[in-house]
């Protein structure tokens, strides 16, 4: 018999664990489809070869994971966890390959099977676990975090269903759900041992203790287990593998026994249902917030299992003594989603572990820090204080408590101004008061960011003025970043060849050798090269669009392209009246100055979003008649891409010419599709909004197509906006009008764009699309203009590319490390 006490271990250090020989990957790879997957025929479906390949990876993932993870915990070191409710994460398979730096391995191995790795890596599905740019950009910082060897954990939901499938019905926006987990996700490694519970409903019920002490305790709960997946988070080529680790909503095995006992077994199994609802799906809604009670269960759901998870762990290494616990972590919330993490630190601290109150809020204001991404004012979360009193009433006392305190503190910097603890209660007041989440984040964190330098800016000076002059040193920018791995390296291999083969490969783990392209953007040879890289990727874009929308891109042409969330601030419907121009002096026989273009769109519009969607079915009717007009074919051609994600996206990057980055200033709070683009030698047209202004920043005025109004412009021209002088007055925008308005973009559908229409003519159009349009015509035309002289064009794609540098999220990353996280890299 084995001796009990004493766990058998069959590997008792990671450096012991059986040595996979990379040279074996080939037979690995055939091991696993033949065994594991129990497959013998590669023609039946490639979807086996992609599993057995990906499971040939994740042994080499794993042992990394394993190594990095014992390193953590030999050590007391600093550690991070990110807590987001998106990561959008996409595709795996060839990013595991380029970071563990296998592929002339995977793809020798994938000759026996005549194919490779590019046609394999098409069988996975995307891991849609976010919206766009929030959840985006979390993904990159989990790859820079891996890459620069930093020992952080991402902590997110386990969604059955990511983001929706869009289709295109007679040009309407269709949604349909993202069974993304049904053939399988063989990246990650689930850790029901390791489960958490989390409690809702229930109530509040106080003892005294023989000490006369007081204790509160949350009865009468229900509780749902949290059960770990974890996703292994390579970093390039450092042998660094880092965790996502997803949470999944399960059913606890304690059946409501009066149920059972009354003969209703099938009922009380079928209450399982209820538990697994929570991480069913992925709120929709990009930068608004829609206020249902199960979006607010999945927000408590995944901090209250992330800060168990990590306290936890600390417990088990060095017990309940918490007196140095801020020294070793940081929690950074991704936008106020998981920031009732401030309350249920709290909690845990106060009724678990009977920390005094303000030894339990010195460690939450040391350890959590919070990112805001927005400043629109629909997507600042508020939840009603009754919903929080039904589902989560011991949380509701601390955060009574949180605003109690600070409101004293409030009362001691304005003495008698009711109105200040008014305007910054953590309680809006009201018939029916809300809880206003960011200001619970603001106060409960040491550090408070934005996510470009006028972002931050403009929240110091308007939403959150109060806060910044109450606690300044809180407050700190940090611009955003994308990985150069994923969107250069994978997306473009061949531009990142031509650039290895003049600056060396350095550029791909330390981003700022990027620069160093800037000596070759006058070298012809160079330049031609640049453009036939160019030219084979707009190539591989019109084949991807002619499959996807039927529509005929034509390489020769200037690829113009907006892809993004579509979203009134966005601006696409800028763009669609600028494509309308564009057809309307075709219509007139203006051509001879006209630079032939492709304009393309992609983008999925909230569900409960009605413009967005009217948006994009003008998008879609718009290109239609164009499509079919046989004499604007030389000149225009316009797509719409469906179910727009991050696969189409690192086909599109690499192919366009202009990037359309044209929010209405002071909107966007940085963008980092602008950021994409440009790594990928695309010119921006922009306003001077967001990172666009740090983008200009960097590569130059020249190479910059700017239009429009400044953020303080834009509210100065809101007094007293008037766009219906502006149209009288401007022959191109009156032209344009006319032509929507007299149906012929909806000949058979009557009135559906009269909204649309109205919206652009409205005093109150806060979007100001009249306003900017003479200023955007005029900077698309100069663009066009510059395009036709290819030298030209060529300098400025490449002077783009050699100015990215400061866009890696590495910077960004490192950035986080030095002033917020104090993080040291492992090793
Ligand atoms: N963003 Cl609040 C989202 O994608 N979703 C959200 O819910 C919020 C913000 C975006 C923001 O609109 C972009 O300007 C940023 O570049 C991006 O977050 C990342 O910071």
């Amino acid at each position: 018999m084995a001796n009990k006490s004493a766990p058998v271990c069959v590997v008792k250090h990671w450096q012991d664990a059986p040595k996979i020989d990379e040279n074996t990957l080939s037979d690995d790879l055939t091991r696993h489809f033949y065994y594991t997957l129990g497959r013998d025929k590669v023609g039946e479906s490639r979807l086996y070869l992609y599993h057995a390949l990906a499971l040939t990876i994740r042994d080499r993932l794993v042992a990394r994971c394993r190594a990095t993870k014992e390193h953590i915990k030999s050590k007391k070191t600093r550690k991070a966890a990110y807590l987001s409710l998106e990561f959008l994460m996409g595709r795996a398979l060839s990013n595991a390959v380029l970071n563990l730096d296998l592929e002339e391995q995977v793809q020798a191995a994938l000759q026996e099977y005549c194919t490779e790795l590019e046609e394999v890596a098409q069988a996975e599905h995307d891991a849609g676990l976010g919206n766009g740019g929030l959840g985006r950009l979390a993904a990159c910082f989990l790859d820079s975090c891996a890459s620069l060897a930093l020992p952080v954990v991402g902590y997110g939901l386990r969604y059955e269903f990511g983001m929706f499938n869009q289709t295109c019905e007679q040009g309407h926006q269709v949604e349909q759900p993202d069974n993304w987990l049904r053939e399988g996700h063989p990246w990650e490694l689930a850790a029901p041992e390791q489960a958490r519970r989390v409690k809702f409903f229930g109530h509040v019920e106080v003892h005294t203790d023989k000490n006369g002490r007081q204790h509160r305790e949350w009865l009468d709960t229900q509780d749902i287990l949290a059960v770990p997946y974890d996703v292994p988070v390579p970093g390039y080529r450092n042998e660094v593998v880092n965790t996502l680790r997803l949470w999944k909503s399960e059913a606890t095995d304690e059946f409501d026994l009066n149920e059972f006992n009354a003969g209703s077994y099938s009922e009380a199994v079928a209450k399982k249902n209820l538990a697994e609802q929570i991480t069913m799906v992925l709120y929709p809604n990009d930068a608004s917030e829609n206020g249902k009670e199960l979006r607010l269960r999945q927000q408590y759901f995944l901090s209250s299992a992330s800060l168990q998870d990590v306290i936890a762990t600390w417990v088990e290494q060095y017990g309940d003594d918490f007196s140095d616990f801020a020294d070793y972590h940081v929690f950074q919330l991704n936008d106020t989603h998981p920031s009732i993490a401030v309350a249920e630190l709290m909690r845990i601290l106060l009724d678990d572990y009977e920390l005094e109150w303000d030894a339990a809020w010195k460690i939450t204001t040391s350890t959590m820090a919070y990112t805001n991404h927005t400043l629109l004012p629909e997507a600042l979360e508020r939840w009603s204080v009754s919903l929080f009193e039904r589902l989560l009433p011991r949380l509701l006392e601390i955060i009574y408590e949180i605003n109690a305190r600070f409101l004293s503190e409030v009362a001691l910097k304005w003495p008698g101004d009711i109105e200040k603890q008014r305007a910054l209660s953590l309680i809006e007041e009201s018939s029916h008061p809300q809880i206003r989440m960011a200001y619970l984040a603001i106060v409960g964190s040491y550090s408070v960011n934005g996510v470009a330098a006028l972002h931050t800016e403009l929240l110091k000076a308007g939403l959150f003025n109060d806060f910044y002059q109450l606690c300044p040193e809180k407050f700190n920018n940090k611009t955003n970043g994308v990985t150069p791995r994923r969107w250069l390296s994978h997306c473009n291999p061949e531009l990142a060849q031509l650039i290895s083969d003049k600056i060396g490969d350095g550029w791909q783990a330390d981003f700022s050798k990027i620069s160093e392209l800037r000596r070759f953007y006058d070298n012809h040879a160079f330049q031609k090269q640049w453009l036939t890289v160019k030219q084979n990727n707009k190539q591989r874009l019109a084949e991807l669009i002619a499959h996807e929308c039927q529509v005929e891109f034509d390489p020769t042409m200037m690829f113009d392209v907006q892809v993004k969330r579509i979203h009134e601030y966005k601006r696409q419907l800028l763009n669609v009246l600028h494509v309308i121009h564009l057809y309307d002096r075709i219509c007139r026989g203006d051509v001879a100055e006209l630079v032939p273009r492709c304009v393309l769109f992609g983008g999925k519009a909230a569900p409960g979003y009605y413009m967005a969607k009217k948006i994009i079915k003008l998008i879609n009717n718009v290109a239609n008649v164009i499509n079919n007009d046989p004499a604007a074919r030389p000149y225009l051609r316009v797509a719409f891409m469906p179910n727009y994600n991050v696969s189409k996206m690192e086909v599109i990057c690499p192919a366009t010419d202009l990037s359309e980055q044209i929010s209405t200033a002071g909107k966007e709070a940085s963008g980092t599709g602008n950021m994409k683009f440009m790594m990928n030698g695309a010119i921006t047209i922009g306003t001077l909004d967001g990172a666009n202004i740090e983008i200009r920043e960097c590569v130059g005025a020249d190479n910059f197509y700017l239009f429009g109004v400044t953020a303080e412009q834009a509210q100065q021209v809101r007094q007293n906006y008037q766009p219906l002088k502006i149209i009288e007055s401007n022959n191109d925008l009156k032209r344009v009008m006319a032509l929507l308005e007299s149906g012929h973009f909806n000949l058979f559908e009557p009135n559906i764009f009269d909204d649309v229409i109205n919206s652009i003519k409205s005093s109150t159009d806060p979007w100001l699309v009249a306003q900017d349009f003479p200023s955007y015509v005029e900077s698309q035309e100069h663009a066009a203009q510059a395009y036709k002289d290819k030298e030209h064009w060529l300098r400025m794609s490449i002077l783009n590319t050699a100015a990215s540098g400061k866009f890696s999220s590495d910077r960004t990353i490192q950035d986080y490390s030095d002033d917020i996280w104090r993080l040291s890299p492992m090793q």
